[in-house]
């Protein structure tokens, strides 16, 4: 087999190269063959400096995530970095594309790094629930100082060229031939003498404050809660100022193989390639073309049509946005230009690129006005009736080859694409509120939808940089059809003596964002009610005939002040305790665990009923969903992947436990054959 790595002369500089597609992950073939590239260079007098380059789109991406829980080979990651650093001849990086995890370790241990101004460089271990395991959490803070190492390092984003330079993590931007450059500037510094190595360097060691680690922690307390490794990260930045280098690493290491042995890395590794797996569709050859979308139309100028507009906008793909009325119009669009001056005070945009996108918005009421547009999404508001409408309009107006795509968030889109003469360029496209920043998009597939709108729908997810997940036609789709279990359990607990604040606190500690009654307040608990405030049938029934109707009127299944924190409400409890004489059902203690298998496991159930009809396409697409949807925590790695770690055949038994409580309950098939064989959902 032909080594990823090969090198060669220019003059007296070796080019070493690595061709590893994709990404050059640096599996072991890249790091056998950078450490035999070291021994030329040390080995051949003729050689005075040498330059490390990647072809392809990237430099060094990371160490072989595949590699990750099998037997090691070596040589070992630590190892190449060190034989690199060891090197007598000036070592140069020359870095495009992103310079990640390993890669950046390798960079750091050469001598010099020279990168493109495009170039993005950073540690992002901890999101797979890692840190840098080859010398980077003692080498980074050393080249880049600790502020900015325990930004990489525990937050995981990479950082721009420029800032790389600013930092002195590269020593030298390049504009135009990266290779050329990099040779050049290896010719520059071949006789400088001695050599500058990352790991002894100490100066910006020297200037930390004692208090620099406990004010990162504090003011990152929220992001990092739940998580192991953003500490663990930080410990290791810690310990390379106060201990030797040779100390530091084995701090390192120690910790390193901690988090690696944990549930939580396992978890968010397997959430990496559950995402990027997701983007593929079954029964869908790699040949299918997708359709050029140049324009597209948005009707709806409400909450979600302006949140799904700025995707588009913000990607620069123009925008045809249609209103009923001037002022709903106008509303719209002063909310959209409102929320990307918020960005810009952020210093997230500049004011240019506020104009530029808003320049690509085209309001209009003129429905007509759509026919220009590749690809047109309804987003109005949830009735049959009146998206049957649209979408016969649309039919007449929309040109040939066009999609037309419904935000509907459960109804049926083979009913809606059934009024068109072209159900087949009919696709759902389900966003998130807010649409503008939820990262989660749902492709739903109808009967007839063809082959390259799912194509078209799944790559213009990408580049409007989402995470779309292809779901089958069914009530919710995956992610709030598994709401409606957890929802309807949540509510009867309540009549059998839990509290609001005791469910969603069972989910808050379990990592979600908020619970079940602390999202109803938000998304508005009169959401999908009767609108009858005479006809009360249950607890929502009452709240809502008493404007508890959540956070926009200050009070819900909890009061609100007015900063809206929320507090238990008398009542509410009240209410309850009524319906519950009313239903003569007897109050009793619920444990936390009762409320885990009522509502989390009902989940789980439903996931596998959605799985064993094929409205997901595999039980990964599940667990993405439900983390980019709904929050749930990456480093359980989503209800599938999580239920395999409890054990199948516990949450069967849990759930059996509770049967008799949950009178309309019915077990998934596929459940249960899978807890019967001890077999997973997930690998
Ligand atoms: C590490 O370095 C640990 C060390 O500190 C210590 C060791 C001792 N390995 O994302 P894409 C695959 S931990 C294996 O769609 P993009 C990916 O699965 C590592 N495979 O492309 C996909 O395969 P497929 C730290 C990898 O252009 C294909 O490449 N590094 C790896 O949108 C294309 O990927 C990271 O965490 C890998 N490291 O984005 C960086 N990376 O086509 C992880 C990718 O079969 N990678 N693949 O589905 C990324 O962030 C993005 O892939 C990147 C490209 C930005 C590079």
């Amino acid at each position: 087999m032909t080594s990823p790595i090969s090198t060669r002369k220019h003059g007296d500089v070796l080019i070493v190269t690595s061709n590893n597609p994709p990404v050059n992950a640096l599996g072991a073939a890249v790091r056998q063959g950078l450490v035999a590239a070291m021994e030329q260079a040390d080995g051949d007098d003729s050689v005075k400096a040498v330059v490390i380059h990647c072809d392809g789109q990237t430099f060094f991406a990371g160490a072989d995530i595949t590699e990750f829980g099998k037997p090691p080979v070596s040589p070992w990651l630590p190892e190449v970095v060190d034989r690199i650093e060891a090197t007598t001849k000036p070592v140069v990086a020359a870095i495009h594309g992103t310079a990640l995890g390993g890669g950046l370790e390798v960079a750091l241990a050469c001598h010099y790094r020279v990168a493109v101004p495009s170039a993005k460089l950073g540690t992002p271990e901890v999101k797979l629930g890692l840190l840098p395991g080859a010398g980077g959490t003692q080498r980074l803070p050393r080249v880049a100082g600790v502020p900015l190492a325990l930004e990489m390092t525990a937050g995981g984003n990479p950082i721009g060229a420029k800032q790389a330079y600013e930092a002195g993590l590269v020593d030298r931007l390049i504009e135009g031939d990266l290779l050329e450059h990099a040779v050049a500037y290896a010719h520059e510094v071949e006789s400088v003498r001695p050599l500058p190595i990352s790991s002894t360097k100490q100066d910006k060691l020297a200037a930390v404050e004692a208090s620099t680690f406990d004010d990162f922690r504090k003011a990152n307390a929220r992001k990092f809660k739940g998580f192991d490794a953003p500490e663990k990260n930080i410990q290791c930045v810690e310990a390379a100022t106060r201990l030797p280098y040779a100390e530091g690493v084995k701090t390192e290491r120690q910790l390193f193989m901690e988090l690696m042995s944990g549930g939580q890395s396992r978890a968010q590794q397997y959430f990496f390639f559950a995402e990027r797996q997701a983007a593929k569709i079954e029964g869908v050859g790699k040949d299918v073309q997708p359709r050029a979308i140049n324009r597209v139309g948005v009707i709806g100028a409400g909450t979600m049509g302006g949140g799904i507009s700025m995707n588009f906008l913000s990607a620069g793909i123009p925008v045809t946005i249609v209103e009923m009325q001037q002022d709903a119009l106008d509303r719209g669009t002063g909310v959209m230009r409102k929320n990307y001056e918020a960005t810009a005070a952020k210093g997230r945009l500049t004011g240019e690129q506020v104009e530029q996108a808003m320049g690509l918005l085209n309001p209009t009421l003129d429905l007509n006005a759509l026919g220009e547009c590749d690809l047109i999404i309804e987003a109005v508001y949830e009735n049959m009736d009146v998206k049957k409408e649209i979408f016969t309009k649309l039919d007449g107006i929309a040109k040939p080859g066009a999609i037309l795509a419904s935000n509907t968030s459960y109804l049926n889109i083979d009913e809606i694409a059934a009024v068109t003469k072209r159900p087949e360029d009919v696709v759902g496209l389900h966003f998130f509120s807010p649409a503008n920043i939820m990262k989660l998009l749902e492709v739903v597939r109808g009967a007839k939808t063809a082959p390259d709108v799912l194509v078209t729908a799944m790559q213009l997810a990408k580049r409007i940089r989402k995470v779309a997940v292809v779901a089958g036609v069914c009530y919710g789709f995956i992610g709030n059809r598994m709401l409606i279990p957890r929802q309807t359990q949540a509510m009867q607990l309540l009549l059998e003596g839990a509290t609001p604040a005791q469910v969603d606190k069972v989910h808050t500690d379990f990592g979600m964002p908020m619970g079940p009654f602390q999202m109803a307040d938000l998304a508005g608990v009169d959401i999908g009610w009767h609108r009858d405030p005479g006809r009360v049938e249950n607890i929502r029934d009452a709240l809502c005939a008493i404007d508890r109707w959540g956070q926009k009127k200050g009070a819900g299944f909890y009061d609100y002040d007015e900063k809206r924190r929320p507090t238990p409400s008398p009542v509410v409890q009240q209410i309850i305790d009524d319906f519950r004489a009313k239903q003569g059902v007897e109050k009793r203690e619920i444990s936390d665990q009762e409320i885990v298998e009522r509502t989390l496991y009902t989940m789980v159930n439903e996931s596998a009923k959605i799985l064993e009809e094929g409205m997901a396409q595999r039980a990964s697409d599940i667990d993405v969903v439900w983390i980019y949807g709904y929050g749930w925590p990456v480093y359980r790695g989503g209800p599938m992947h999580w239920a395999d770690g409890e054990g199948l055949p516990k949450i069967v038994e849990g759930l059996k436990a509770q049967q008799e409580r949950m009178p309309d309950f019915t077990f998934s098939k596929l459940l249960l054959d899978k807890a019967e064989k001890k077999e997973k959902f997930t690998r």
